[in-house]
């Protein structure tokens, strides 16, 4: 399996953080594909990674000083959970999981990734990431999780919120949203774009937000300047439900290979105090995914 000719592999020596992240520290958005001898990708995947392994993603994790990770199941391993259990399992407790599951999955499956550390269902809008699933079989997935307490994560595009919000408030228990919902940054923070979203957070308190993907979402580049006020303004606004992860090791990127040193020191332009750092880094994500 060949990684696509446009793809753009993850970064081979990232820089040490300026910033310092709290000990305990949670990196609650990130993947691991492959390796594709083992864990061969779907057949439906819209696009072939570079292999992305645990072995290398632990060392991530140790070299920017954090302490756990939260691997979410990417598109590219469609619904084959494999490689995200079998990294789960390795991790001596420290990672947990977010998978994408089938609507017929029985409940001894669900179990046995319960026990392996999985904690959510990824429910995936993004048109260019995979083929539209019928909002009612998700919404037949999100009865059967609710017993074991698992919570959704959902990722779309900003174009898409409007449409989506009745879905969004119909499903039950905690949703997080990828990426801040996907802002245009080019139309600021006042945009009713992203209004909409923040009041969508301030009319459902289930909904928590991922202030990640700055590589993502820029235009100007790093230092990611111009994506930083929308994040501060969902960590002001909603500290105790804010997620933050590196999305190491960032498919689909196409400007330019993000440093995840570069990324982590962007922490502390988001979130500007001691407290909102241990929020968006240990309190939040541990409530979330280790109590
Ligand atoms: C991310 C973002 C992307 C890809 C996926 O499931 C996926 O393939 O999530 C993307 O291309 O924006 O969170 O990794």
């Amino acid at each position: 399996m060949v990684m696509d000719p446009d793809y753009l592999p993850f970064h081979p020596n990232p820089s040490k953080p300026t910033f310092k992240v709290p000990a305990g520290a949670v990196d609650a958005h990130c993947h691991v594909f492959g390796p594709a001898d083992r864990f061969p990708y779907a057949p439906e995947r819209k696009y072939t990674p570079c292999d992305a392994p645990k072995e290398k993603l632990f060392a991530l994790r140790d070299h920017l000083g954090f302490s756990r990770n939260v691997i979410v199941q990417a598109s590219c391993h469609g619904k084959d959970n494999r490689a995200l259990v079998d990294a789960l399992l390795s991790s001596n407790d420290m990672a947990r999981g977010v998978a994408i599951v089938n609507p017929d999955i029985s409940e001894a499956e669900l179990k046995d990734m319960d026990k392996a550390g999985v904690r959510a269902v990824r429910f995936n809008f993004v048109k260019r990431l995979v083929d539209a699933t019928p909002k009612d079989v998700f919404l037949g997935v999100a009865e059967k999780i609710k017993k074991l307490g698992w919570h959704i994560v959902v990722y779309f595009e900003a174009q898409d919120l409007e449409e989506l919000i009745p879905f969004l408030n119909q499903l039950p228990g905690i949703i997080v949203v990828d990426h801040m919902g996907r802002p245009d940054v080019t139309k600021g923070v006042d945009h009713e774009d992203f209004q909409r979203f923040i009041q969508l957070m301030e009319d459902n308190p289930n909904i928590w937000v991922k202030v990640s993907c700055p590589e993502r979402l820029t235009v100007q580049g790093p230092t990611y300047d111009d994506v930083v006020p929308f994040a501060r303004t969902l960590v002001e606004k909603f500290q105790d439900r804010v997620l933050w992860g590196t999305d190491w090791p960032h498919p689909n990127m196409k400007s330019h290979t993000p440093d995840e040193g570069v990324l982590v020191d962007v922490i502390p332009k988001i979130a500007t105090s001691a407290a909102a750092q241990k929020a968006l880094l240990i309190d939040n994500p541990m409530k979330l995914y280790w109590d």
